[in-house]
């Protein structure tokens, strides 16, 4: 099918915690809606969204991947995403363009780390969620505390569903609160629908007052249902689902749902809640696309008659060519068609259309408004641009881009794979704009950047499956920053002559610190003082952008600071150019010098989960490495560890917890700020202790 109905169309991702079960609720999503006929499990390699070779072996899942399946009236485009931090790029992407998600929280666990990390990623795109608690046949597994963590660490509203019939390892099914009806799930070999039947009788009063909960929801998205409440009249349950769908669609309430996915429950119900609660793309409002003809946000509702507009919001190297993903928001495109790429101002012609499963394609003729689809053709386009047609020019927002804070120094083997290196790095680098590459001046190495060590070690992995070039890796290193400490002005001039033409430039300029986490400012303010034509603004703008990049000592990029211009005189045919940026550049390393700079270094947030008897032991290594306690919490046998500690220390720290806790600590770890380096690394980077 090549279009979509769009009414009846949702566009979902799931999300969650690193394990909370994704890739298994997927695959009985897939199998469930008739897409697939064996269920593949996780642990075995089998799954169908996690296709990477790397994905089978380690049992996670590390690129997002998407599917189309049909579910009754609905048609849903999936992406499962991977839960581990590392990989953090590819939930953002996937938020970026989706309507709606599916929140995941293992009943066991509960609210963790990455949960509530992909639930803010979830909050700043405005996705509506549903909830599913999953494991519930795990042992230890606790509906009502999962809910009680929604509230209090997410902040959010939970409305709960479903109760439980049986817990642990009797957990057999679910009674569906709003039907009032009991719910049990038969072996999927037997038969694909859940079997219903009466509540029993020992619910009734649970099921009441469950029941009544989820009416108040309702009741304040729709007066007429508190009036009818009030009245205690019947309430038809498609009002209820009516106004609880406003009060998802709106990000209000989220409906929690349960199952264990595993076991094949409760996935049928999370299915229909999915087309009940979630949007359609003709559900959320216009998005706002910024016309640069014009140079006014024009609002694009979700219209294919309308102007195209389409973002890139992944793009795969697929034996050697570009295979682009594209959220379609306005209009349609055919096979063929010529788009253009407003930001980068060039042409770009659609070779093929295609509807992925996983990361098989079925060849599509056109797509319109409101559809996920991949693309063949496109070789400039890169994740977070917008395509669009030449006559109508329009730029979407972009997304949110993470910087690297670890890298590895890797060197080819043999004489032939140093030649293939760099090519397959830049392929790597088009799918993953959190993955960064550069040559080291002095050693003449090539250093890997990115989120994290199992980030690192995916992408050199990969250069031996993909690229077939096999690589020496060097120990991961910290990306340190850079900072100034005090303001400083200066007054600059250059001047040369060269050959026989005169390049003139000068500037007077701050630059300033600003506060942790503030990045960079550059300010060329349109005023009196300030005569340079545009080109020459722009030229200013990109020497200083580029010197940040490169750092004052350690070459690592500066941050926190402001550079304000405050005084750059034009006199024609004598300040040119070249001027501008070598007054630009040497102003900067003058100023920056004079500016007490400083090197930062990254601190992560740390959440070990170990058994009581070994926390000791955990804590003072924490300490040992500099760590800062932020607290402890016991549930059961386990104990939660926070800690915030500098990422030179956490090097190898898996295996090292391993030993410690008898190899039942687990730990997850992210990124949380820069912190003044210690004087061992100013030292070494040669800056004043
Ligand atoms: N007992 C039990 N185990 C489950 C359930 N759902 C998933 N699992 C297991 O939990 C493990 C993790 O499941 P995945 O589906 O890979 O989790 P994920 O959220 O996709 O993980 P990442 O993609 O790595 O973030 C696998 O071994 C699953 O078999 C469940 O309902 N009950
Ligand atoms: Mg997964």
């Amino acid at each position: 099918m090549s279009s979509l109905p769009l009414k009846s169309l949702r566009n979902i991702g799931i999300i969650s915690h690193i394990d909370a079960g994704k890739t298994t609720v997927s695959e009985r999503i897939l199998f469930f809606s008739g897409k697939i006929h064996r269920i593949g499990e996780v642990h075995e390699g089998a799954a169908t969204m996690d296709w990477m070779v790397q994905e089978q072996e380690r049992g996670i899942t590390i690129t997002a991947s998407n599917t189309t399946c049909q579910w009754g009236e609905y048609w849903v485009n999936l992406i499962d995403t991977p839960g581990h931090i590392d990989f953090t790029i590819e939930v953002e992407r996937s938020l970026r363009v989706l309507d709606g998600a599916v929140a995941i929280f293992s009943g066991v666990e509960g609210v963790q780390p990455q949960s509530e990390s992909v639930w803010r990623q979830a909050d700043r795109y405005q996705v509506p969620r549903i909830c599913l608690i999953n494991k519930m046949d795990r042992v230890g597994a606790d509906h009502q505390a999962v809910l009680e963590q929604i509230r209090q660490r997410l902040h959010a509203r939970p409305v709960l569903m479903q109760l439980p019939i049986g817990a642990e390892s009797t957990f057999s099914g679910v009674i569906d609160l709003l039907a009032e009806r009991a719910l049990s799930f038969p072996d999927p070999e037997q038969s694909h629908f859940p079997v219903a039947g009466p509540v029993p009788e020992s619910f009734r009063e649970a099921v009441d007052s469950a029941r009544e909960q989820i009416v108040e929801a309702a009741a304040d998205f729709d007066d007429t249902i508190l009036n009818d409440f009030l009245e205690a009249k019947p309430i038809a349950v498609e009002r209820l689902h009516k106004a609880l769908r406003k009060g998802v669609v709106e990000g209000k309430i989220f409906p929690v749902f349960l199952g264990a996915a595993l076991r094949n429950k409760g996935i049928q119900p999370l299915l229909d809640a999915v087309g009940l609660y979630l949007p359609s793309p003709l559900d959320l409002p216009p998005v706002q696309a910024f016309n640069p003809v014009t140079e006014v946000n024009e609002e694009l509702p979700c219209d294919p008659k309308g102007p195209f507009c389409a973002m890139a919001f992944k793009v795969l190297s697929d034996e050697g060519r570009k295979l682009t993903y594209l959220r379609i928001y306005s209009g349609e495109i055919k096979v063929g068609d010529t788009v253009f790429n407003a930001a980068r101002k060039h042409q770009e012609k659609i070779a093929r259309l295609f509807r992925m499963h996983s990361h098989k394609r079925e060849r599509i003729m056109e797509a319109q408004a409101g559809d996920i689809i991949t693309a063949t053709g496109l070789k400039d386009a890169l994740t977070g641009d917008t395509l669009c047609f030449s006559e109508h020019p329009l730029i979407l927002s972009g997304l949110n881009i993470p910087d690297p804070v670890v890298s590895l120094a890797v060197e080819s083997r043999s004489v032939e794979d140093r030649e293939k290196l760099l090519p397959a790095l830049e392929k790597l680098q088009w799918e993953d704009p959190t993955f960064r590459v550069r040559e080291d001046a002095d050693t003449g190495q090539t250093i890997l950047s990115g989120m994290g060590e199992l980030h690192l070690e995916v992408v050199a992995r990969r250069l031996t499956d993909d690229f077939g070039i096999v690589v020496k890796t060097g120990r991961p290193q910290v990306v340190y920053r850079e900072t100034i400490q005090k303001p400083v002005t200066r007054h600059e001039i250059f001047e040369i002559e060269a050959e026989g033409k005169g390049q003139r430039g000068e500037i007077r300029f701050t630059i300033t610190p600003l506060k942790r986490g503030s990045g960079v400012h550059i300010h060329i303010p349109a005023d009196e003082k300030i005569t340079l034509p545009e080109e020459l603004r722009q030229a200013l703008y990109d020497t200083w952008e580029r010197s940040c990049q490169a750092g004052i000592r350690s070459g690592y990029p500066l941050i926190d600071v402001e550079i304000v211009l405050l005084e750059a005189p034009y006199i024609p045919g004598i300040t040119t150019e070249m001027g501008v940026r070598a007054v630009g550049q040497k102003g900067f390393s003058l100023a920056a010098a004079e500016a007490s700079p400083t090197l930062l270094e990254p601190i992560m947030a740390l959440e070990i989960v170990s058994p009581g008897e070994f926390s000791g032991k955990v804590l003072a290594s924490l300490q040992q490495k500099g760590g800062r306690i932020e607290g402890m919490e016991s549930r059961g046998e386990l104990d939660t560890i926070r800690a915030e500690v500098p990422l030179s220390q956490m090097f190898g720290y898996m295996t090292e917890l391993r030993s410690a806790t008898k190899g039942r600590g687990t730990f997850t770890m992210e990124f949380s700020h820069f912190s003044q380096a210690p004087k061992e690394d100013l030292a070494r980077f040669g800056f004043p202790v």
